[in-house]
């Protein structure tokens, strides 16, 4: 696979596809991040920018993850204390994911964002954008129903986020779009250049394929999850035979075959006993998906596989959480 391969596999889209093929041209000393605000436990939501990020090293990008400290109390998470204090349960969580330790730094949102020329960037910002704006770059971010005054402040931050971190490209889900979109429209009136943005897919739910796998609602796989707990979600999961299942619904057993197992391994075995025709294996999603369309994989027999590997993938990161707990 090729650099700009590597880098856009599983992409929803990069803004602008120009920008994006001519940092591809020469990623090495290019850095990429990914903001999260701080969680005790990183679900499969965070796993799958975290598998972007692990591309992107992959391609020779430098990697930042931000730990957005500020954000999430802005965004009404809890007091200061317990978010420092989840932060830091993070950043042992992802290093366990499989991110290179010492090819990624972790930054503190705190350790700049209350600093002078920050803090004077964001009140041009404030100047510079309409109310309207800034709440419609929160509509799919915001966690409390009731905007507050720290919910536009949020936005403008993650803007500036890009050029205090000096990134090259901004890397996350499609609900952070509006931001990134924001920024790069904003950003020029301070003098600052426009950066591009990749942004992964959202998920469909676990137990239905619809609307968008979460924590807060509905079901997800986290690394607080035992292997039977995973096995029990993923069976409970909804598995049509189809690819693509009618209406607005996605065959999310199959979505996450492709967005968390196939990046992360080279090869998929389903184990089946010798009577029902034996091992299958596959190199690459769509020869899966393609036996699950046709009969050929059972769903049965390929959920057993998906809780198989889902259960090695979050593993070390369990034991992390599990000496966190045990306050080591
Ligand atoms: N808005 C993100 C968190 C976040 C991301 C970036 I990139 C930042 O610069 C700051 C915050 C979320 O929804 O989790």
């Amino acid at each position: 696979m090729n650099t700009h391969e590597l880098m856009t596999r599983n992409a929803e889209e990069v803004v602008t596809a120009a920008e994006g093929e001519a940092l591809a041209e020469d990623p090495d000393g290019k850095r990429a991040y990914v903001g999260y605000e701080p969680s005790g436990v990183l679900h499969l939501g965070h796993l799958l920018t975290a598998n972007k990020l692990i591309d992107l090293q992959e391609a020779g990008f430098d990697i930042v993850v931000l730990l957005a400290d500020v954000h999430a109390y802005l965004n009404g998470k809890g007091t200061f204390e317990e978010i420092r204090e989840t932060a830091k349960q993070m950043r042992a969580q992802f290093l366990a994911y499989g991110l290179d330790e010492t090819d990624t730094e972790f930054v503190y949102g705190s350790s700049y964002q209350l600093e002078d020329d920050y803090v004077l960037d964001l009140h041009t910002l404030e100047v510079e954008t309409t109310l309207n704006r800034a709440q419609r770059a929160m509509a799919e971010i915001q966690s409390d129903e009731t905007p507050t005054v720290s919910h536009v402040v949020y936005p403008l931050m993650q803007a500036l986020d890009i050029e205090y971190l000096d990134i090259d490209l901004a890397v996350g889900g499609l609900d952070q779009r509006k931001v990134h979109m924001l920024a790069r429209d904003e950003l020029p009136s301070l003098g600052y250049d426009v950066r591009p943005a990749l942004h992964t897919p959202i998920l469909g739910d676990l137990s239905t394929g619809e609307g968008k796998m979460s924590s807060s609602e509905g079901v997800t796989i986290s690394m607080e999850d035992d292997r039977e707990a995973i096995e029990e979600k993923v069976n409970d999961a909804y598995c049509p035979p189809e690819r693509d299942p009618e209406g607005d619904t996605v065959n999310p057993v199959l979505e996450l075959f492709q967005y968390h197992v196939f990046p992360r391994f080279d090869r998929v075995v389903v184990d089946r006993p010798a009577e029902y025709g034996g091992d299958l294996e596959y190199e690459d999603f769509e020869a899966l998906a393609d036996d699950l369309e046709s009969g050929e994989l059972h769903p049965a027999d390929a959920k057993t596989a998906l809780a198989e590997y889902l259960d090695r993938l979050i593993e070390p990161g369990r034991e992390r959480l599990a000496t966190f707990r045990s306050g080591e």
